[in-house]
């Protein structure tokens, strides 16, 4: 975000360039749960995915961390055939301020964030506000395994195997009156264990809010875990928000409060540079950052400087699910 390089636009790709390549990682794993052998191996096809039960999550967990199971989600647009970027590129490759500015910092920094015990606070404008043990939000919903596109508003993009539940089924517990509109997300902002909190980058805590309307989406994910297990600190541990349909700033990490109002939250990149970022950040390759195009981007481990960059797709490819959500707005000027 702190970028002050000239982005290079770059040309625009052919379609073959935005065309998926290949099958998620999990499908190995699928066609040897399926055939247990080579030669049945080669016989195995994408089609029987449907010989599995609709509860088998797709991913092997890498065996880093504790495993979180999962199911494969059931929700319309939860899944993609795109190729899952490397756990080691998407554990290694972040921002996450709150332990510096730097790519591989919250890598080398996040040891010091403590996931347990957790609660998180959810309170405003609802009836049965009530503060949550992260064992408790953990068991609230079955968790589905969702693959999702994540494109930062730096240009580059991740597709990462995500564990979580819809973050409706919270907001529906604590039941939202009429007036509550907007939710505001509040992340732990603790100086002694993120070294990040002393910089003046941003206003601390990172806060992040969405329509109420957006968070009901059932896109909308409370996020637990990725690659089958519980969430590394750097990726926003113990629980996060991810959204994939919008730049990947608004998917808050490390989340303390949730926050029900009648009125649209601060956020904290509006606050930072409130002409670069805007409240809905949906991802749109038509409106360019003011200081680089949003037109296209880089997948991270597509192979370094000269990998061809990616078209960019409006709402991040999940136009089809989501734009209802802005009929009638003026996304140039809602940006
Ligand atoms: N608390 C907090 N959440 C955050 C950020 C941050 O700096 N602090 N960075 C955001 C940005 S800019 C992006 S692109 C994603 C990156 O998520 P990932 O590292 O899991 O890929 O987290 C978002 N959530
Ligand atoms: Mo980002």
């Amino acid at each position: 975000m702190l970028i002050h390089t000239r982005h290079d636009p770059e040309s625009t790709p052919a379609a073959s360039e935005i065309t998926p390549r290949g099958m998620y990682d999990g499908r190995r794993a699928l066609l040897r749960q399926l055939a247990g052998g080579t030669a049945g191996a080669a016989l195995a096809t994408w089609a029987g995915r449907s010989a599995l039960a609709a509860d088998t999550a797709l991913v092997t967990p890498p065996g880093k961390l504790a495993a979180l199971p999962a199911r494969r989600s059931a929700v319309t647009g939860a899944m993609t055939m795109e190729k899952v970027t490397d756990y080691a590129d998407a554990t290694t490759y972040n921002n996450f301020y709150e332990f510096g500015t730097d790519k591989s910092d919250p890598a080398r920094y996040a040891a010091t964030l403590k996931p347990r015990p957790w609660t998180v606070a959810v309170e405003g404008l609802v009836n049965k506000p009530r503060t949550f043990d992260l064992d408790e939000l953990l068991k609230l919903s079955p968790q589905e395994e969702r693959i999702y596109r994540l494109r930062c508003v730096e240009g580059w993009s991740m597709v990462i195997p995500w564990v979580g539940y819809s973050l409706a089924e919270l907001i529906k517990r604590v039941e939202p009156q009429g007036s509550a509109k907007y939710v505001e997300f509040v992340t732990l902002a603790d100086k002694a264990r993120m070294p990040g909190v002393g910089s003046r980058v941003l206003d601390w805590p990172y806060t992040e809010g969405l329509r109420l309307d957006e968070a009901m989406h059932p896109l909308t994910l409370l996020a637990f875990g990725m690659y089958g297990e519980v969430l590394p600190n750097q990726n926003g541990a113990p629980v996060r928000l991810v959204v994939p349909w919008k730049y990947g700033f608004k998917s808050a990490k490390s989340i303390v409060k949730i926050r029900f109002t009648d009125k649209e939250p601060g956020t904290a990149w509006n606050k930072a540079a409130k002409n670069e970022y805007g409240f809905y950040s949906n991802v749109n390759p038509d409106v360019d950052h003011p200081r680089w195009s949003q037109a296209t981007e880089r997948r991270i481990g597509e192979g370094g400087l000269f990998a061809k960059r990616r078209k960019t797709l409006p709402f991040n490819g999940y136009e089809a699910q989501v734009g209802q959500l802005y009929a009638g707005m003026d996304l140039k000027k809602f940006f």
